[in-house]
């Protein structure tokens, strides 16, 4: 079954890997309108032999179309995502803007593709960090039963889209020129830095990154009362995160059983052998559908505690790639 598809923040560094994964994963499209702001309609982008026309997004944009796929902000999110459901298009948002909205399913297909299901016109793509880590917590626990986990996160340049990519290049750049390069995406110089400090503030101390981590492991792991904290860090990294997660479970835990576990598991790689120097590093998975887990080892402060490590690729698992997963299970259920 073909189906009409849009992408709304095209141009952005989420949108261009949404076009590719449609393309390279043969996504049945029967057509495909790239649209953004107002300042983009009318320019092009090209994907391998074909140009695309920017349209501004408006919502007569979501007429006749099937599914769209949006990353462009909660704001616009906000605003369309509902124009689009309304002329009976689904919506598969990467923003926060509905994630936690009890009529909207929080979707990672490895993990509860069966919510998709429950959708009422939008579903939620979660944050990066989240998925990335539950790629490593989500086989764990089906193997001995999350009780609880700390997570330290190392977020990529590229979770700021364009604009922070483009800073920590500049940056980089004019340093190596001897120039001064300040700060404009960020509150603090990015090269050759690290704040633990993303998104906002909120008055308990954490970050709204870090809420993102807790109730959205909750609601797609379907655990509400699962205790979790996080600190988010962002790092001069261009395109993958990193998290160091140190968890307890209710059964016994044992290596041979946690890597066992990790290798079955459809959405992580393996990546465990210290003795070679092997364990999963951003350079390594960027570019990469799989999130690397390593370090495994037990976690001596917890009971049947376990300590990994696990990275995936910001843009792939962390937005475009579980996106089209979600749109691919929406596809599957309409046939
Ligand atoms: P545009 O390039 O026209 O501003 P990133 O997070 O990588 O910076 O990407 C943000 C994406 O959101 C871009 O494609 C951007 O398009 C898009 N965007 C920004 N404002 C709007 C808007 N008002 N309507 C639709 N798309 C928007
Ligand atoms: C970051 N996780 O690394 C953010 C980007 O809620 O979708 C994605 C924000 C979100 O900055």
């Amino acid at each position: 079954m073909a189906v009409s598809v849009g992408i709304v923040g095209a141009t952005g560094a989420v949108g261009q890997e949404l076009i590719r994964l449609l393309h390279e994963r043969n996504f049945p499209f029967s057509s495909l309108k790239v649209l953004a702001s107002g300042r983009s309609a009318g320019k092009e982008i090209r994907y391998k032999d074909e140009t695309f026309i920017i349209e501004e997004a408006t919502p007569e944009s979501f007429d006749r179309m099937d599914i769209a796929l949006f990353s462009a902000g909660a704001t616009i999110t906000k605003t369309l995502a509902p124009e689009a459901a309304k002329r009976g298009c689904v919506v598969v948002d990467n923003s926060s803007a509905f994630r936690m909205d009890p009529d909207v399913p929080l979707v990672v297909p490895e993990i509860n593709p069966e919510a998709v299901r429950d959708h009422k016109g939008i579903i939620a793509n979660p944050n990066c960090s989240t998925a990335i880590a539950l790629m490593g917590l989500a086989p764990l626990h089906q193997a001995f039963g999350l009780k609880r986990f700390v997570a330290c996160t190392y977020q990529a340049v590229s979770g700021s889209g364009v604009a922070g990519m483009q800073e920590l290049e500049n940056q980089i750049k004019a340093w190596s020129e001897g120039k001064d390069c300040p700060p404009e995406t960020y509150p603090h110089p990015i090269a050759f830095n690290l704040f633990p400090h993303v998104d906002v503030f909120f008055d308990d101390g954490y970050t709204k990154e870090e809420h993102k981590m807790l109730n959205e492991s909750r609601k797609i792991m379907s655990m509400p009362d699962l205790p979790a904290t996080t600190t988010c860090v962002r790092v001069p990294v261009m395109r993958a995160h990193s998290i160091a997660i140190h968890a307890e479970f209710e059964q016994p835990v044992s290596l041979e059983a946690a890597r066992e576990a990790i290798a079955a598991f459809s959405g992580a790689e393996l990546c465990d052998d210290t003795a070679n120097n092997v364990y999963p590093t951003p350079l390594q998975f960027s570019g990469k559908n799989k999130c690397g887990v390593g370090r495994i080892r037990i976690d001596s402060a917890l009971d049947n505690g376990l300590a990994f490590f696990v990275v995936g690729d910001q843009l792939l698992k962390g937005a475009a790639l579980n996106a089209v997963q979600i749109a691919e299970e929406v596809v599957r259920l309409q046939a």
